[in-house]
């Protein structure tokens, strides 16, 4: 961490802004071919907001009969820290998704889902109403019947207990359901320590739901894929998960590299990251972070420090 530190003084944040700029510049890993077939286009949230072929989640085949393009979704796995797999990086479901969207849920077993968008933002639509909002409320999607059990408000979010029930198996499964308020569209986290909180509640959560929903879990040792989503599933999704993966390595081994984690990201979920002010965020959460646990001194970085040399 005393490096990136260095790094943050050194460049500064016109630095760190050119930094972002050469990630940006960077032609896409692969290609787009299933998220542009037509009879997928219409799955698509922005036309311009696709997925890769290689890393795309698909759907599993509901009958024999299906044509080639029933399995998509615009939805990408995305490797965690040591954990291969660790999300899925989805767009806001729009209505015609939303029965793909609780079947991925379902095949990919998640425990956890984590929505960083609101679903309007300044009078703008930005994701779908794809679960049931009130305590006690029940919806019907298709092939799966989703109820809110109970809901917990936090300063900075909501969490909402979900049941999903499968109407073909009859069997019940219990999903979290995060919903991060405070996070402005175009925009940051006003502070980063809410973020962090945020970040540590769904880490919690997930270990804990592991244990007690699948004890006798025998795949990955961070179990199922963390769904997580905004309204394009890049800007806001990518920055979460860059630091989750950051957090994770400077608690592992206390090293970061943002840079290479987001080009790494962006492999798997192309353009992660849509803004330079969620990178350079990024840069202040983890050193934040880095404080908070005592492992560099508060005084290290004033921020009027990294002012002077930028816009
Ligand atoms: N994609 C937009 C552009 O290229 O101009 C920029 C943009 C960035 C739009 C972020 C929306 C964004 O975000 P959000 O929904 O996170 O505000
Ligand atoms: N076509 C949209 C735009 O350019 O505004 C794509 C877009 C929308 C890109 C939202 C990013 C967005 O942000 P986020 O991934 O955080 O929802």
């Amino acid at each position: 961490v005393h490096d990136l530190v260095q790094h943050v003084k050194r460049k500064k944040k016109k630095g760190i802004y050119q930094e972002y700029e050469e990630i940006r510049k960077e032609p896409p890993a692969g290609t787009f071919d299933y998220s542009k077939k037509p009879s997928n286009q219409i799955k698509n949230r922005y036309s311009d907001v696709l997925c890769l072929d290689e890393s795309r989640v698909r759907l599993c085949p509901l009958s024999e009969e299906e044509d080639e393009t029933s399995d998509y979704i615009n939805a990408s796995y995305m490797d965690g820290y040591k954990n291969k797999n660790a999300y899925i990086a989805t767009q806001g479901p729009l209505p015609k998704t939303f029965g793909d969207f609780w079947r991925m849920v379902w095949e990919q077993m998640v425990l956890i889902i984590v929505m960083t968008t609101r679903v309007m933002e300044r009078g703008r639509v930005k994701c779908g109403q794809y679960w049931p909002l009130e305590e006690g409320q029940t919806e019907d999607y298709g092939y799966f019947v989703v109820r809110n059990m109970q809901i917990e408000m936090f300063q900075d979010f909501k969490l909402s207990h979900l049941e999903l029930y499968n109407r073909q198996t009859g069997e019940k499964r219990e999903v979290s359901h995060y919903l991060y308020m405070s996070w402005p569209d175009f925009g940051v986290p006003k502070s980063a320590s809410a973020m962090l909180d945020f970040r540590a509640q769904v880490r919690q959560r997930q270990e804990t739901a592991l244990k007690t929903l699948y004890p006798d879990w025998t795949g990955p040792p961070g179990g199922p894929p963390v769904v997580v989503h905004c309204s394009a599933g890049i800007g806001r999704t990518g920055t979460f998960c860059t630091l989750d993966i950051c957090l994770s390595r400077l608690e592992d081994i206390g090293t970061v590299d943002i840079k290479q984690t987001v080009r790494r990201m962006r492999t798997q979920r192309a353009f992660s990251i849509q803004t330079w002010d969620q990178y350079y965020f990024c840069y202040k959460a983890v050193i934040e972070y880095a404080q908070q646990r005592g492992l560099l001194q508060p005084v290290e970085l004033s921020d009027t420090e990294l002012e002077t040399d930028s816009e």
